[in-house]
């Protein structure tokens, strides 16, 4: 991170928590004061100091909320609120959240927690929180009109109930519903299970993060709402590649991964180099004998999947979204191929009347990931990323899960680039070239496959 950049944070940060003070002296006297963050970076687990014990979990790119105990009950403040989120460094975008970020903070309880929650309403129109998968009264399920009054604009409303089960959830607004979570509306929340359940293992890391993703123009800042599947920017947790922070662990962790999706698709979840199993769902976790391995995982709209792992192959490994388009930046719909065509030079004379055309490359595209072409300002390259071996051509829904021998116990710091042992990584071959192993040329041209499926004059009858 360069000066540049930690001076914009402390500047922002500095006018939050004047904007917090100002509002914990007037309206919200007696409200648990409510905690803002200014960091975009991986807060650590926060380890509970007030109730019940329990294994925290890490939010890739976030944090957790903080509580107070009040009489047996954990109290939370949420402040929904216009949020400046940064999706990577030199792409800020205006979105709407909680506390100061998109997405807002996990809430993290243990099954049986009595919980207080008060939602400050600073946007400019009403809103309301759904809890995403709880088992509550129906009163409190947060769905503005059914079974609530909305909160209006600068009100409080309080939400109380018991956390029942254990296991991943979210939260979002059931107000407005495609603007607020177009803008960026959306939490996670893990409830602990109160003692050993034998579904749920005791895990050395356990990370958690949702699925978003936006329509900003680029050189734009604010997502346009109407937007029902051409979303341009994929995230985990309102970030994209190389702004989502990598998973870092140690070598043989038993490691548990929460993901939850509030995007208008699925995405199927892969990680390279180890078979996971799905622990959990939305329902909760999952009985042992119904698991099987896998190495992706689809999570579609709306829910939340579990794996679990044991991290034994050290290793940079890639995890990824699998839809290739959703591991890439803004701009990468609408291109033209132009595979064969000579058009050097003709971008920039083209980006003084179009300001958001590209081009796809007369090789292909993978000249975008080493170009970092000239952009409009505010948005993030298509195809972006440097590992130690040159450019990953990456964006969006991309991070790396970093196995490594001496990552001490409770270290989330990134390691940095695997060092990969002598003679184990893929090169040129230098020695005699290798004949070309090609299928015989026979008379007749027609391939094999098609001659099998000619229906016959016999089988056309029937
Ligand atoms: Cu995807």
């Amino acid at each position: 991170m360069n000066t540049t950049h930690s001076r914009r944070q402390f500047f922002a940060g500095a006018a939050a928590s004047v904007a917090a003070l100002a509002v914990a002296r007037s309206a919200l006297a007696g409200l648990p004061e409510p905690v803002i963050q200014t960091s975009v970076n991986t807060a650590p687990p926060l380890v509970p100091n007030t109730g019940r014990p329990y294994n925290p979990v890490v939010t890739l790119n976030g944090w957790t909320l903080p509580w107070r105990m009040n009489n047996g009950v954990k109290e939370f403040h949420l402040v929904a609120e216009p949020v400046v989120r940064e999706v990577m460094p030199g792409f800020k975008v205006n979105m709407w959240g909680y506390n100061g970020q998109s997405p807002g903070p996990t809430i993290e309880v243990v099954e049986g927690d009595r919980l207080r929650i008060f939602v400050t309403n600073k946007l400019p129109e009403h809103t309301s929180v759904h809890w995403h998968g709880q088992r509550l009264p129906c009163g409190m399920d947060g769905v503005g009109g059914l079974t609530q009054p909305q909160i209006p604009a600068g009100k409080t409303f309080v939400y109380e109930f018991e956390a029942r089960r254990p296991g991943t959830f979210m939260y979002h607004p059931h107000a407005d519903e495609m603007t607020q979570m177009a803008m960026g509306m959306m939490g996670m929340w893990v409830t602990h299970p109160k003692a050993k359940h034998p579904h749920i293992s005791d895990v050395d890391r356990d990370f958690c993060f949702l699925l978003n993703a936006f329509d900003v123009e680029p050189g734009s800042k604010t997502p346009k709402v109407n937007t029902m599947l051409d979303f341009n920017i994929w995230c985990w947790n309102s970030r994209v590649f190389p702004a989502i922070d990598t998973l870092n662990v140690r070598l043989n962790d038993r490691v548990r991964i929460r993901v939850g999706n509030l995007t208008m698709t699925n995405h199927p979840i892969h990680l390279h180099g180890h078979e996971f199993l799905i622990t959990g769902t939305d329902g909760g976790p999952t009985p042992p004998s119904t698991r099987w391995y896998e190495v992706t995982t689809d999570v579609a709209v709306g829910q939340m999947r579990q794996i679990e792992l044991i991290a034994d192959e050290p290793g940079d490994w890639a995890m990824h979204c699998h839809k290739s388009h959703h591991t890439m930046n803004a701009m990468g719909h609408d291109v033209p191929n132009m595979i064969g065509v000579d058009h050097r030079g003709l971008v920039g004379k083209i980006q003084k009347v179009a300001p958001d055309y590209m081009l796809m490359g007369e090789r292909g595209m993978a000249d975008m990931g080493e170009m970092e072409m000239p952009l409009p300002d505010n948005t993030a390259p298509m195809m972006t990323g440097h590992g130690q071996f040159g450019p990953l051509e990456m964006g969006g829904m991309f991070t790396v899960f970093k196995v490594r021998k001496d990552q001490k116990p409770g270290d989330y710091s990134d390691p940095g680039p695997y060092k990969f042992p002598e003679g184990t990584v893929a090169h040129e071959w230098k020695g005699e070239p290798l004949p070309a192993a090609r299928p015989k040329a026979s008379a007749d041209a027609t391939p094999a496959v098609a001659k099998a499926v000619k229906p016959s004059a016999a089988t056309m009858k029937h």
